[in-house]
């Protein structure tokens, strides 16, 4: 049995929800392990899911109508907190207008334009309608421009569910403590390499090892999916200065990062370009939208312009450009980033001032409006060492919280956001749950 995380529920109170249960029970009848997606599924915290019926701002009401302060904010994209009213207008609208063409429309340019001006790096992209289309046609993009096979990732790092990307992987496969997944081919395998997080020299050793064949690294700039771990000091500098060096194309999956860590992202915050960036979650503003963009004489590779083939009915959704270019216009008004930055550093704040008070091995911290925490002494700075966090106390603490209307990850291996929302009064209501919270 994995040590960090198992199908076992842990034995532990967990708190009751009428309406969840008797949903649950029909939806596994329907819908494996009863949820559209693994890590939802409460596997590893135990108990049973909570499903929502509503949300507004930085809260979520369960079937029950319990309600909850929201730090999951559908794992990222919420930043404005729930069905902010000028989104909403913007997407009633464009309902109205269309829901789909099927056709280029002008809504495509103006959100590519926005993140062109947003995000250094990028100078031209493609949209498509999720995370994992992002990454896995960026790969693809930079073994067609390179003509090589291999790619390097980091262990718990995850980039969506793509072949390629389940070897090693962070949030569902190692909240469930898989190993990688059954299905991958073992050519798949074969291309894939891994190093540990934050280690350089390991990536050096993969690069030389298989000199000429690396066509990309592939790295969450700050890790979401293992836990939430910043890179430290020169990683990333060293990771873009050895794929210019061999030839390898960098590529920063933001999906998580983007227009969180920092406006610009992760590229901005600490100075590092890659060659391609993958994106998702905020820019769709809770609609489903990806995109991958970054060098212009890459992504001249990408059909019609070139011939590395990508494509999608529903890329470039009208509804869903609407949804992302109303969410990151208003982001981007003065003071609305820091608004949901601050909320992450006082969260950061108060959970390690509890976890002082009563003498548990703590750590957390944030980046922008993404944090994390684990419970562990031991600094996190990888996936082994993330494996340090007794996932027990991660699911009693999770259950604890829930009881007290605090909705966290369902797992220990996912970061934890916040939005322009969260503000005073809604710390003040997680200071009390603190409060109330038996260790
Ligand atoms: N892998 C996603 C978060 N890192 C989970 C998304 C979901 O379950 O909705």
């Amino acid at each position: 049995m994995a040590v960090h995380g198992n199908l076992t529920q842990h034995s532990m109170p967990t708190s009751p929800s009428r309406e969840s249960d008797a949903l649950f029970a029909r939806a596994k009848t329907l819908m494996p392990g009863g949820v559209s997606s693994p890590v939802r599924a409460f596997r590893s915290v135990g108990g049973t899911p909570r499903f929502m019926a509503r949300a507004q701002g930085p809260y979520l009401w369960d079937a029950d109508g319990t309600r909850y302060v929201d730090y999951v904010l559908s794992w990222g994209p919420m930043i404005l907190g729930h069905v902010h009213p000028e989104v909403v207008e913007a997407v009633r609208e464009q309902v109205g207008i269309a829901m789909s063409f099927g056709a280029p429309s002008a809504l495509e340019a103006d959100l590519a334009e926005r993140i062109v001006a947003m995000v250094p790096s990028i100078e031209m992209l493609r949209f498509v309608s999720s995370g994992t289309e992002a990454t896995m046609s960026a790969v693809r993009l930079a073994r067609a421009a390179t003509g090589r096979t291999k790619i390097i990732k980091f262990a718990g790092c995850y980039h969506g569910h793509g072949d390629s990307f389940l070897v090693q992987a962070g949030s569902g496969v190692a909240t469930l403590g898989l190993p990688d997944s059954p299905g991958v081919t073992p050519a798949t395998v074969a291309d894939t390499l891994t190093a540990p997080y934050n280690d350089l020299a390991a990536v050096e050793m993969l690069a030389n090892a298989h000199p000429g064949q690396i066509a990309a690294v592939i790295v969450e700039p700050v890790v979401g999916t293992a836990g939430f771990i910043l890179p430290q000091p020169g990683f990333l500098e060293g990771l873009r200065t050895l794929c210019t060096k061999v030839g390898a194309v960098l590529i920063f999956d933001e999906v998580m990062t983007g227009f969180r860590v920092a406006l610009g992202g992760a590229q901005q915050r600490f100075g590092v370009m890659p060659d391609l960036t993958t994106l998702g979650k905020v820019i769709g503003g809770g609609m489903p939208v990806g995109a991958y963009g970054g060098r212009r004489d890459l992504m001249e590779h990408v059909a019609p312009a070139g011939t590395m083939y990508q494509a999608g009915t529903l890329s470039g959704n009208p509804v869903a450009m609407v949804s992302g270019l109303k969410t990151l216009e208003i982001l981007s008004r003065p003071g609305m980033f820091e608004k949901a930055e601050r909320a992450a550093a006082q969260t950061v704040k108060m959970l390690s001032a509890w976890a002082r008070g009563h003498g548990i091995p703590f750590q957390a911290a944030h980046a922008g409006t993404m944090w994390g925490s684990f419970f562990t002494n031991t600094p996190v700075t990888n996936y082994d060492t993330a494996k340090t966090s007794d996932t027990a106390r991660y699911a009693r603490f999770f259950h604890g919280m829930l009881a007290q209307g605090v909705y966290l990850a369902p797992s220990q291996f996912e970061a934890a956001f916040t939005s322009v929302m969260h503000d005073d009064a809604v710390l003040g209501e997680v200071t009390r749950a603190l409060t109330r919270l038996e260790t």
